[in-house]
């Protein structure tokens, strides 16, 4: 008899009293999970449900999906327009015309007193894909500034300069049922179980079928490296050098794919030049890692017969983000692994929908992959939009990470920022700061009113979010999936769409060019931009999208015409002999030199700064940090700190810490913990500027993404921990 079972309660699951479930694509991370939302008689969403017939999450959803439906009414929803003169002002509650009347005759009026491109537009990769279609039109075709990025920058920049430079276009080449064919899995700088739980979920099933190894890059103990065959505790931001040796000893090993290599790229002598300098004994110096862990994970990546490579972050953001992405897809090509059933270069994206703005938003160029540099381009959209071709300028503006510098200069001085808070996830928030206080207009369009960068705004946009609006979203594995909207935006808060729409109406003056007002609509017109091009989803419609819980691009019109269904999850790029998108056809690979230029510790800062996130939050916690069942498991900032550095310092487990680096100090929470080595502290991003006031974030060259995961810092123990924790409570206030 089992023990005291009679006598326990059943664990009862509330009954919600669902009416009706609705359909959506989760809002946060990049996986892509569908979601239905439940909502009761009187129409008020209650439950989130993962949806069994999808592809991408069969029926799960992680932390951040089961409580999504909560967002709606959150605490620091915008719900009416506001206006002031001065960010030191009051705001005042207006009504929409006026607020887009005063956007709108701002822009301007800076626009002919300084220039059209004195004028920045920020956008994000948390909106719909027909909205950044729309803001890319209105942007580029009505407002005409060249300083249009988005936070992108700060994420997927180096990804996509990485991918152009090794394939000449953008585009990841593999997807999540890739797992389920390889046979060797290296992950480079990811935290997959915390930021992609759902892809993490897929990777984990694969290999308890099929048993593949698993090696994880990164300088922490993370919760994929606990789980990991091989965890590679890597120097930061030397990841180039350890993918260098591990080419070094293919290529002197004769393990290389020569057939493919011969069919399917240049510059295969550059490279060994190249890397025939980097002998595993060398590298081991730079890199941290013993030189027969190199070469037995080189030899080991060469002989699976398909393997595969994710990154994250850990790539990304650094002074060799670029070259980091180049480097593996150098390792995918020697191989043979591009294009074939588990073998690929996947980059593993960030929020949900930053596929859709690299494949439609204008930020670096024109929709679909066209390049402002590309004359043809420019006539082809110029025709299609019905504006002046001459009104595209012919290379592409600043990135973000640059205009915040022009900023400071005087360069720009008008801002118009939407759903990103650059307060919050730039580095160094003190240039930040002093940058937005040099700036005559700023609008903030955001779905919170409490953001930290609203504190600089003049002008205050509430916009809906997520399932209070209509349009798709692109995941990591090129998937295509539909939010539909559930309820209605928060208070007299508007969908982005309707926000641009009417803006446009503003620009339009002569009428000349379309502004669809339905996301549906949109969409189709943005399938006949696509024809025949790499990213092409002509085939595809919103209900097509719905009925099959997203599709995979491409997927042409003939597809569609030919009533072929849409294939389940085996899309991949590049899949036959001279495919990349080179004129020739052939990829190219590419010699990486290391030149070590990060901040590194020294006597005076002696600890590496790492940063990164959790799996409860989301970012700068606008949306998490208002949901208890997020907030509750860190509410507060915290450092993870090694105990043996505690010790030498006399820190305590839970004891406030002072963080001090060459910028700012931040004072933190120690939570001693032996995920990080003794000369690292890693701090997670969520809690306003408690990081960015303290990294450097040098930017990489070909991307210009900040390398916000190595800055140096001193670690100083407070005596008077009440005021501490009085100082930690006034920073969070910011
Ligand atoms: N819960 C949750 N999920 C998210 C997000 C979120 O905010 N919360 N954000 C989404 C977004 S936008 C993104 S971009 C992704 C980010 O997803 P990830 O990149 O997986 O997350 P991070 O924690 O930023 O960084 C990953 C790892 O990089 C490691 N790292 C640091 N320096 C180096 C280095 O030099 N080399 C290597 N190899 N590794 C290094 C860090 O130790 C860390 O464990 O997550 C997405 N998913
Ligand atoms: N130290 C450090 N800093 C980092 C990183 C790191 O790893 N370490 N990671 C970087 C990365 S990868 C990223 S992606 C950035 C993210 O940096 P941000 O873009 O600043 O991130 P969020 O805090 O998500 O900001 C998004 C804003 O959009 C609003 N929003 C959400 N949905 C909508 C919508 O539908 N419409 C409108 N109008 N607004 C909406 C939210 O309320 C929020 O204020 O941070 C970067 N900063
Ligand atoms: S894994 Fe990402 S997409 Fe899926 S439920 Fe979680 S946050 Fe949403
Ligand atoms: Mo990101």
């Amino acid at each position: 008899m089992l023990f005291g079972r009679g006598k326990k309660n059943p664990i009862k699951i509330a009954d919600k009293k669902v009416k009706e479930w609705k359909y959506a694509t989760c809002g946060y991370c990049s996986t892509g999970c569908s979601i239905e939302v439940g909502l009761n008689s009187e129409g008020k969403a209650v439950s989130s449900r993962g949806v069994g017939s999808a592809d991408v999450n069969r029926g799960k959803l992680c932390l951040k999906g089961l409580f999504e439906h909560e967002l709606f009414d959150s605490a620091g929803r915008g719900s009416e327009p506001k206006i002031r003169d001065s960010f030191h002002d009051e705001w005042r509650v207006t009504d929409w015309d006026t607020a887009l009347d005063r956007t709108y005759s701002e822009i301007r009026r800076i626009q002919e007193k300084y220039g059209r491109d004195s004028v920045a537009v920020i956008s994000t990769g948390q909106m719909l894909t027909e909205e950044f279609y729309t803001l890319g039109k209105l942007t580029r075709g009505l407002i005409g500034t060249n300083n249009y990025d988005g936070n992108t920058t700060l994420c997927m920049a180096s990804a996509v300069s990485g991918y152009k430079r090794s394939f000449g276009s953008d585009g990841p080449p593999g997807c999540y049922e890739d797992f389920e064919h390889t046979d060797m899995l290296i992950a480079w700088g990811s935290n997959l179980p915390e930021q992609h739980p759902i892809i993490y979920w897929r990777m984990k099933e694969a290999q308890e079928k099929k048993g593949f190894p698993l090696v994880v890059v990164d300088p922490r103990v993370t919760m994929l490296a606990q789980n990991a065959d091989r965890h590679l505790t890597i120097t930061p931001g030397t990841d180039v050098v350890l993918m260098n040796a591990m080419m070094h000893v293919i290529l002197d090993e004769g393990l290389e794919d020569r057939r493919y290599i011969e069919a399917n790229t240049n510059g295969i002598e550059e490279l060994e030049a190249e890397v025939a300098k980097y002998d595993p004994k060398m590298a081991q110096k730079i890199c941290g890692i013993d030189e027969d862990t190199i070469r037995i994970i080189a030899r080991q990546f060469a002989k699976a017969d398909a393997a595969m490579q994710i990154w994250t972050m850990g790539i990304n953001q650094s002074t060799h983000g670029s070259d980091g992405v180049v480097g593996i897809n150098n390792l995918a090509l020697l191989t043979g692994n591009i294009g074939k059933p588990g073998g690929t270069s996947l980059s593993i994206t960030g929020q949900c929908n930053a596929m859709g703005t690299r494949e439609w938003s204008s930020c670096s160029g024109l929709p679909n992959h066209r390049y402002l540099e590309n004359e043809q381009d420019r006539i082809d959209i110029a025709k299609f939009w019905n504006v002046d071709v001459d009104f595209f300028p012919t290379a592409r503006g600043m990135f973000q990470t640059d205009i915040y510098q022009a900023m400071e200069l005087g360069q720009i001085k008008g801002l118009w920022l939407i759903a990103t808070n650059p307060l919050s996830s730039l580095p160094n928030t003190a240039r930040i700061r002093k940058a937005m206080e040099q700036l005559e207009f700023c609008a903030v369009q955001d779905c919170y009113e409490d953001t930290e960068s609203a504190q600089y705004a003049h002008v205050y946009l509430p916009a809906g979010t997520w399932a209070e609006k209509e349009g798709v979203m692109t995941n990591t594995e090129r998937r295509i999936n539909l939010v539909k909207p559930i309820v209605k935006p928060h208070g007299n808060s508007k969908p982005d769409l309707w926000i641009f729409n009417r803006m446009a109406e503003r620009f339009n003056t002569e009428g000349k060019v379309n502004f669809p007002e339905k996301a549906a609509d949109i969409f189709l017109e943005m399938g006949e931009l696509s024809k025949g091009r790499l990213s092409d989803n002509s085939g595809m419609t919103h209900e097509l999208i719905e009925k099959y819980r997203g599709i995979q691009w491409p997927y042409t019109k003939e597809q569609a015409e030919r009533g072929e269904v849409p294939p389940k999850g085996g899309v991949r790029l590049y899949t036959e002999d001279a495919t990349f998108r080179y004129p020739d056809g052939k990829a190219k690979l590419i010699p990486l030199p290391f030149i070590d230029n990060n901040e590194v510790p020294d006597e005076k800062f002696p600890y590496w700064l790492n940063t990164g996130r959790l799996i409860e939050h989301w970012h700068g916690r606008t949306k998490t940090g208002k949901l208890s069942n997020n907030n509750k498991y860190s509410p507060i900032p915290f450092a993870e700190m090694n105990p043996d550095a505690a010790k030498e310092l006399g820190v305590l487990s839970g004891d406030y810490i002072r963080l001090v680096s060459r910028r700012s100090d931040a004072i933190v929470m120690a939570q001693l913990t032996h995920r990080v080595p003794k000369n690292m502290v890693f701090v997670p991003f969520h809690f306003h500027d408690c990081v960015n006031r303290l990294t450097l974030g040098l930017l990489d060259p070909h991307s210009r993404q900040p390398a916000y995961k190595q800055s140096a810092v001193r670690i100083e123990r407070i005596e008077d921990q009440q005021e501490a924790a009085r100082l930690s409570m006034e920073m969070r206030k910011f």
